[in-house]
């Protein structure tokens, strides 16, 4: 079930109160799209930032999208994760009407030409709006760089950025060790 755009993010096994207001507005352009876009809320709920999660369509709910990037900061988000396939103009038109920062995820929808559109469709953005795209379907690395966004200001997410990226180091050396066996 995709939860309405004001919903808090579920808790999961951590600890942390459902009442307070998510950082990080997770929307995408369609349900199809969902699949991909739930591993940034997965590695979010990892690190503990809570977020919101739903649909949000250029094309089919246009006054939505508005309404949502126009009152995006003012509901207390900092970070928006926006991800699309095909003509993929919801990252860009987002970032036209907010300040917050707009992280684009072009997904794989049309797989005729393997998302090249998406990514066309959020990188080539006109000076002065920019979209932070990452590579096609990582929603993963959007994410992350959300999580690093938020760090700035956040010495417990920096410190678990920095056990993150330990556990990376740690897997590419114990496949080393097993390779030399
Ligand atoms: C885009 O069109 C969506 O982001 C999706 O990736 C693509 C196809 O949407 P559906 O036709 O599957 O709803 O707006």
């Amino acid at each position: 079930m995709i939860p309405d755009a004001t919903a808090a993010a579920p808790s999961g096994a951590d600890d942390r109160p459902t009442t307070e207001t998510p950082l990080v507005g997770i929307i995408m352009g369609s349900k199809s799209d969902l699949k991909i876009m739930t591993a940034a809320a997965e590695v979010l709920r990892q690190f503990g930032v809570l977020y919101e999660i739903t649909l949000v369509s250029p094309h089919r709910t246009p006054h939505r999208m508005v309404e949502y990037a126009e009152n995006a900061r003012k509901r207390g988000l900092r970070v928006l994760i926006a991800g699309g396939g095909g003509a993929a103009h919801l990252p860009g038109m987002v970032a036209a009407f907010t300040t917050l920062p707009v992280i684009g995820v072009p997904i794989n929808s049309t797989l005729s030409i393997q998302g090249l559109d998406s990514i066309l469709s959020m990188i080539q953005m006109p000076a002065g709006t920019p979209v932070a795209t990452v590579g096609l379907d990582n929603a993963t690395n959007a994410a992350i760089l959300a999580i690093q966004m938020l760090a700035i200001g956040n010495a417990r997410l920096a410190d678990a950025l920095e056990k993150y990226r330990t556990t990376l180091k740690d897997r590419v050396m114990r496949t080393i060790e097993e390779l030399r066996k």
